[in-house]
This record gives C-alpha cells, sequence and structure tokens, in this order.
C-alpha cells in the first residue's frame, strides 16, 4: 500500500528532551527517499503540531500527563485518518508515549474493518509501567499498561472504549529492562515477552516464528520500533540505552521477517534522540532496518 510518514514531534512522555527532533532527522536520513527508491508511493505529511514541553516533575505520578494527552489525540487522529484512505501509516517520533494514540487508532481501523490485530512491540523496556510502580513518572515508560486498560482514563478511553487492545495481542522482543512493579504487572497479565534471555537460549529466528505465529490474511500487523531496542554500541541515539540489545544482523532479521509475513499495516518509529547521536548514524541505521522492513534483502534472494 501506499505509506504515508507522520512527523509527531515531541519528547513530552521521556525523561530526556531530544527526541522532539527524531522526525527531521529520519528525514534527513533518506527515510522517504529509501522507501521511494524501493518503488513505494511515499506522501510526507509533514509534522504534528501540539503543547511545548513545560519540562516539570511528575504529578500523582504522571509528568505532563495533560500535554501527553494533547499529542496522543493527534497523533490517534492523524493515522486513522491515513488508515480509512487506505494507507500505511508510517508515525516518526517523538517519545514512545505516543504509541498509544497510535495503537488505538490502528485498532479502531481493525474493529470497523474486521482484521485481526498483532502488535509487535521492539524495545529493551515492557512499557507496562503505572502511576503506581513508574520509577520516573515518564509516560513513555507506560503506554503498552495505558493501551491495555491499565492507566488514566485520559489515556485507556483516548479512542472513546477502553481498553484499546488486549494483552493476547501483543508481543515484545529484545526486553532486557523492566522495572520492578512492573515485572508482577507483566507476568499478570501475561504479556508474551521474547526477552534477551530467551532469545540468547533460542535464537531471534525462532523468536521471531514464535511472535508472528497466527499472523495471516486477516491480520494486521502494528509494527512498534522503540529505537533502543537496538544494542547501543549500534545505536546510541536514544535517552535509555540498554546493554546487550539486537546487533545489526539480527536487527536485520527482525525486519526481514515481519517483511516476509506481507502483513506490516502501520508503523512507529519512536525514542530517537538526534541530540544524543552522533552524525545522525541511529537515524541512518533505522533508515536502513525501515527498508528491510519493506522487502530489502541483505541477502541474495528474490
Ligand atoms: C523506565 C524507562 N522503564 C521508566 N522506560 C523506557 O521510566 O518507566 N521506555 N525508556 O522506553
Ligand atoms: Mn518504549
Ligand atoms: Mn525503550
Ligand atoms: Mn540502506
Amino acid at each position: 500500500p501506499p505509506v504515508s510518514l507522520i512527523g509527531v514531534p515531541t519528547d513530552i512522555g521521556a525523561g530526556d528532551r531530544g527526541a522532539r527532533m527524531g522526525p527531521e532527522a529520519l528525514r534527513l536520513a533518506g527515510l522517504g527517499e529509501a522507501l521511494a527508491a524501493r518503488g513505494v508511493d511515499v506522501a510526507d505529511r509533514g509534522n504534528l503540531a501540539g503543547p511545548d514541553n513545560p519540562w516539570l516533575p511528575p504529578r500523582d505520578g504522571y509528568r505532563h500527563l495533560d500535554e501527553v494527552v494533547a499529542w496522543n489525540r493527534l497523533a490517534m487522529d492523524a493515522i486513522h485518518a491515513e488508515l480509512k484512505l487506505g494507507r500505511l501509516p508510517i508515525m516518526l517520533g517523538g517519545d514512545h508515549c505516543l504509541g498509544i494514540g497510535s495503537i488505538t487508532a490502528v485498532a479502531r481501523h481493525c474493529r470497523e474493518t474486521g482484521k485481526n490485530l498483532r502488535v509487535l512491540w521492539l524495545d529493551a523496556h515492557a512499557d507496562f509501567n503505572t502511576h503506581e510502580v513508574t520509577p520516573s513518572g515518564n509516560i513513555h515508560g507506560m503506554p503498552v499498561a495505558c493501551l491495555c486498560g491499565i492507566g488514566p482514563d485520559a489515556l485507556t478511553n483516548l479512542g472513546g472504549s477502553a481498553p484499546a487492545i488486549s494483552p493476547s495481542q501483543v508481543r515484545q522482543i529484545g526486553i532486557r529492562s523492566v522495572d520492578e512493579g512492573e515485572k508482577r504487572l507483566v507476568k499478570e497479565h501475561r504479556i508474551d515477552v521474547y526477552d534477551m534471555r530467551y532469545i540468547d537460549e533460542v535464537g531471534m529466528k525462532r523468536a521471531m516464528e514464535q511472535a508472528l505465529h497466527g499472523v495471516d490474511a486477516d491480520t494486521h500487523l502494528h509494527v512498534s520500533f522503540d529505537v533502543d531496542f537496538l544494542d547501543p554500541s549500534i545505536a546510541p541515539g536514544v535517552g535509555t540505552t540498554v546493554p546487550g540489545g539486537p546487533g545489526y544482523r539480527e536487527a536485520q532479521l527482525v525486519m526481514e521477517m515481519i517483511a516476509d509475513s506481507g502483513r506490516m499495516g502501520s508503523l512507529d518509529i519512536v525514542e530517537l534522540n538526534p541530540a544524543l547521536d552522533h552524525r545522525n548514524g541511529t537515524a541512518m541505521l533505522a533508515v536502513d532496518l525501515v527498508e528491510s522492513l519493506f522487502g530489502k534483502s541483505t541477502l541474495m534472494r528474490d
């Protein structure tokens, strides 16, 4: 399908400022051109405009809740509009709190079209915190919980009915940093987590086969790509690096296997922080990986 790029330049949910520059860094790294070169019909819709980051401490366990809600409403509406046009939206974040808006939009679209939704969450973190257990108050650590109906009303109910998704629709890959209270919630809600220990033991190929199991012609696959999923040695341009992530080849394999499924219907690229990057290298790596998501193979294959 044709692709729409939607810039959502905010770091409202993060613990560091800089992810607001993510959309421009991805554009400068040639995201649009790389997709066009693959024969994809790409339209860049420009950037959404929302509230500034007031950079305040958390209140009641949430930092910047009102602004997070405002940005997510904008993202949800923009992404739903593209899906309705039959296009594949790529949300250029922005921090990962925006996954609430994008996936709420995708879930609504799936209800309207009778598709089954599968969410692949590529991340170092489970993003399943609540205001009670969060160590930071940063809402980019809470989007999966919010989508599953655990969180403040304004976020769980963003699309008008909560929960947006069920935990059974989520597969998390690359996880290696989960906070203490968060662990209990992830287990309680039976999130299907392919953490780095599991990937070390069974290999990325098998982990991905399992994560994609059941994805069929009736499935809309949403990929939420937190750039801190990648090992910091290849992707330093993120706020919360965690050692021990997938390297270049493993990350390519993930993207190629998603491409092979042929079912990706929407994508988030989030947490890229150009202020922490070296010569835009992390953005260029992200573009390289997105090329693979759209079918470019590094191997001698058709
Ligand atoms: C941490 C960091 N678990 C928190 N989360 C991040 O503050 O909730 N998620 N960085 O991507
Ligand atoms: Mn994340
Ligand atoms: Mn993360
Ligand atoms: Mn490339």
